[in-house]
């Protein structure tokens, strides 16, 4: 595909308004559709053309990419053109689970639609900028002819032929993100409660969450590995005993401890199955066999 080529984006919300300004920068004449038409206003600005309905917005481009809320309005939107889509590639960067993105690339090659499904690592601001990067799975072949066009969004990362994997990956990484938002809001009620000052916290939080994470590829080969026993300078024993005193600081100082409880019945677990020499990581084979 040429740097001039054809695309469609379809849904034009915060996301999808970022990728379609991103082709326009990148030069690709862009069709854009919106259920709520009015969305498409300062992209026609940027000079894209907006299509009267799917089908024309469909037919306009080979590349087609899908940015709309969540699976059920993919298929709404997308259902009623399939015979248009025949023999495009469609590309779908909707959020959703890696069964939706599977049973979406079973309808896509019943209709003869090349389909690669999607997951955005980056808010809509990041789009185009070194801090995006932007997963994929499924046809491999009409990946990397479009792939020139899709790294203007960011980063692209090939996870795989399985549709379902860029899919698993974007979960993870969301999960990852919430487990670490659940930690600060606990953190940011807890010291709230004797008024810290946010100025002198907030650079001791951030500092202490990075020095935790670089952590992770130790925690990833362990998890491979399935040995918890390997470096170990923390051990499991010690932070079951420790993690009571979160517990008991959130209660006397007034804060739910909901986020964090979950972690206390799996690090006692850990010990009581005669984990407590090696890591916490060993609460990763834990999740593996829920209780
Ligand atoms: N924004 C973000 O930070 C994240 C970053 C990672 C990826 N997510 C996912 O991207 C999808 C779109 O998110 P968004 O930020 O663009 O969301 P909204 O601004 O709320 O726009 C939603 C668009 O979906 C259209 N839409 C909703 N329901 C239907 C439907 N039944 N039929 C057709 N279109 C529908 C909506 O249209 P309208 O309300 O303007 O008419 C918007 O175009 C999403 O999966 C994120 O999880 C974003």
């Amino acid at each position: 595909m040429s740097s001039n080529s054809p695309v469609t984006v379809l849904g034009l919300g915060a996301m999808g308004s970022a990728l379609a300004t991103a082709f326009l920068t990148g030069g690709h004449p862009t069709t854009v559709w919106n259920r709520t038409p009015g969305k498409a206003d300062p992209l026609l600005a940027l000079g894209a053309t907006r299509a009267d309905g799917v089908a024309a917005a469909v037919t306009a481009s080979d590349l087609v990419v899908v940015c709309l809320l969540d699976h059920a309005s993919v298929h709404e939107t997308l259902g009623p053109v399939a015979a248009e889509l025949s023999g495009r590639t469609l590309v779908n960067l909707t959020n959703g689970t890696p069964a939706q993105a599977r049973e979406t690339a079973g309808w896509a090659a019943g209709h003869g639609i090349a389909y690669v499904d999607g997951g955005i690592m980056a808010v809509p601001p990041g789009i185009g900028t070194d801090q995006a990067f932007v997963l994929y799975s499924g046809a491999e072949d009409a990946f990397a002819a479009h792939r020139p066009a899709l790294e203007l969004l960011g980063a692209a990362h090939f996870a795989g032929a399985d549709a379902g994997l860029a899919a698993l990956y974007d979960i993870a990484l969301l999960s990852g993100m919430y487990g670490m938002f659940a930690g600060v809001f606990h953190a940011l009620a807890l010291v709230g409660t004797e008024k810290v000052p946010a100025a002198e916290f907030a650079p001791m939080l951030t500092g202490w969450i990075g020095a935790m994470a670089a952590g992770i590829p130790h925690m990833a080969a362990q998890a491979e590995s399935g040995d918890y026993t390997d470096g170990v300078v923390s051990n499991a024993a010690m932070q079951a005993a420790a993690f009571g005193n979160l517990l008991r600081t959130a209660e006397d100082q007034g804060v739910s401890g909901e986020l964090i409880a979950p972690l206390r019945p799996l690090l006692d677990r850990l010990v009581a199955e005669g984990g407590g020499a090696g890591d916490v990581t060993g609460v990763v084979e834990l999740l593996k066999r829920p209780a």
